[in-house]
């Protein structure tokens, strides 16, 4: 988590106490976590509702749970998932986090999923909850899920052919200006096991394309490891419009072939 992250989420928890202070807030959606609703399934009397600050996209999703008991939020002993991807021939997992309590609001255990396809004729997502009651109930239970398409993932592979997952993590909209530039790289070790990459390096090139042959690069800082496949640095995009970023994994001193990101950035 850079600074900036940081004091968001302080100046978030600063406003929930001040919201908590200044008015009767009932239950219902948190409007500092701004969450929309995904998905729900109710099993032997419990609601398990999925909610996200954004549609489900291939990419980074933050992912929000909350079990119910008919109006009574519960706190289960322990909550764990795993998402599915059915295919035709084969079905395979995507990288995840587990839930945990979120630090803004813990009636919602939240995690990072990171899903590599989206849903459609290839196949269809499923993710499997299972979680243990107060009374050592254990429920299980699966939820479908529909997976967007997006720009924020591409993949390359080593020459053994192992897979790498490069992720657009932010900015989640491109603006003129300085943008926090963030990477996640996780690798495949089966089809279930996707871990993060934290001792690569990235060598990025953003360019936009001014047509009749020219075009331009942007002052940026290169992407550096910061643990758990995070790769933080900045950009300082200097025009609005079309842009690309080519960006090379280099694993074990192997430079992988590169992939190419295509962007839109907003006028600020
Ligand atoms: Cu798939």
């Amino acid at each position: 988590m850079n600074i900036q992250t940081m004091l968001g989420r302080l100046m978030a928890v600063a406003a929930l106490l001040f919201i908590a202070i200044s008015c009767e807030s009932t239950d219902n959606n948190n409007p500092d976590l701004d969450l929309i609703p995904v998905n729900s399934v109710t099993v032997d009397g419990y609601t398990v509702s999925l909610e996200s600050p954004k549609e489900i996209e291939i990419g980074a999703n933050h992912l929000y749970w909350k079990i119910k008991q008919g109006d009574n939020t519960i706190t289960p002993q322990s909550f764990t998932i795993t998402p599915i991807m059915e295919m035709a021939t084969m079905s395979h997992s995507t990288p995840f986090d587990q839930p945990a309590p979120d630090p803004l609001d813990d009636s919602y255990l939240s995690n990072l999923a990171v899903f590599i396809m989206p849903s459609g004729e290839m196949g269809n997502w499923t993710i499997n909850f299972e979680f243990t009651t107060q009374n050592d109930a254990t429920i299980t239970g699966e939820m479908p899920l529909d997976v967007n398409s997006s720009w924020k993932i591409m993949n390359t592979q080593d020459d053994t052919g192992k897979k790498y997952f490069i992720t657009w993590y932010e900015p989640q909209r491109p603006m003129s200006g300085n943008n926090d530039l963030t990477f996640l790289i996780h690798t495949r070790e089966s089809m279930m096991y996707f871990p993060a990459v934290s001792d690569a390096e990235l060598v990025i090139y953003p360019y936009m394309d001014m047509g009749g042959g020219s075009g331009h690069s942007t002052p940026f800082t290169p992407p550096v490891a910061t643990g758990n496949g995070f790769y933080e640095g900045d950009i300082n995009y200097s025009m609005s419009g079309l842009w690309t970023t080519t960006v090379e994994l280099v694993v074990a001193n192997d430079t992988l072939p590169e992939v190419v990101f295509e962007y839109s950035v907003i006028a600020k």
